[in-house]
């Protein structure tokens, strides 16, 4: 359901915005940042810290966050890159908490939502976002290629989410790093083996993180010795009523 309504929400978008203007936008041109390298750089590890008020599967997280507050409290803390949720219907994101985060910080940010359309891909360049996830569990092997390539085009890095080995099997050479979501999308259920036991299937020299449900430090230690070199982690972070100082002392 959630894609149906995606579907009308671009509709509407478009029908308010024409991609001319959407290409007009002012941060187009606006200052790179580079998602890959970010992680390559970092020593050993990158955390990809997750700016979400709420989500279907948590309910309320943190409602009144402010993401100026939060996405300096990240960067100062040391997060890698950051991934902002830009969904209003299931995830409680406001309009403006990208362009808010994205004028804040000076490392790279991941625009976190549900792309089933090449307009989006542009919004996601007018909001100033270094990268773009593609979540396999509702494309098609296609849709996947076509929407990485356009991405790139754009200057967007792109992440493949997948969940499964039928997923694994529609990542396209277009795409740059491949994410595990330990989340099962269709009953909500986490489990960091899922990243683990899907890592022997993925191709070898693809950059690769693994999202959902990190919430031990300990956990980042099993995970790398699969080769995973990022981490995504949302809800840990967002509970408290200070993210950046969980993020650093998840790190410590
Ligand atoms: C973060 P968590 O369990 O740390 O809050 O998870 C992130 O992985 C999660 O928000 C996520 C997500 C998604 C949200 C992963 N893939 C796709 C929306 C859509």
């Amino acid at each position: 359901r959630i894609i149906e309504y995606k579907k009308l929400e671009v509709e509407r978008r478009r029908a308010k915005l024409p991609l001319s203007a959407l290409k007009d936008a002012e941060r187009y041109h606006g200052k790179r940042h580079d998602f890959c390298r970010a992680m390559e750089n970092s020593t050993d590890f990158g955390i990809i810290a997750e700016f979400k008020r709420k989500s279907p599967s948590q309910n309320d997280i943190n409602t009144e966050a402010d993401p100026v507050a939060v996405g300096r409290g990240y960067a100062a803390a040391g997060a890698a890159a950051i991934s902002c949720l830009t969904d209003t219907q299931f995830f409680g994101a406001l309009p403006d908490d990208i362009d808010r985060l994205r004028a804040a910080v000076d490392i790279p940010v991941l625009r976190k939502d549900f792309i089933i359309d090449s307009y989006q891909l542009h919004e996601t360049r007018a909001m100033g976002a270094d990268a773009v996830l593609l979540i396999a569990t509702v494309l098609n092997p296609v849709q996947i290629d076509e929407l990485a390539e356009e991405a790139n085009e754009l200057g967007l890095q792109v992440i493949c989410e997948v969940h499964d080995e039928e997923e694994v099997a529609k990542i396209s050479p277009n795409v740059d790093i491949i994410g595990v979501n330990n989340r099962n999308l269709g009953n909500f259920s986490v489990d960091i083996a899922r990243s683990i036991e899907l890592a022997e299937m993925l191709p070898p020299g693809m950059l690769r993180i693994s999202e959902s449900g990190i919430d031990d430090p300990q956990s980042i230690v099993k995970l790398r010795r699969s080769g995973y070199r990022g981490f995504l982690v949302g809800t840990h972070f967002m509970q408290q009523p200070d993210p950046g100082r969980s993020l650093a002392e998840f790190i410590k």
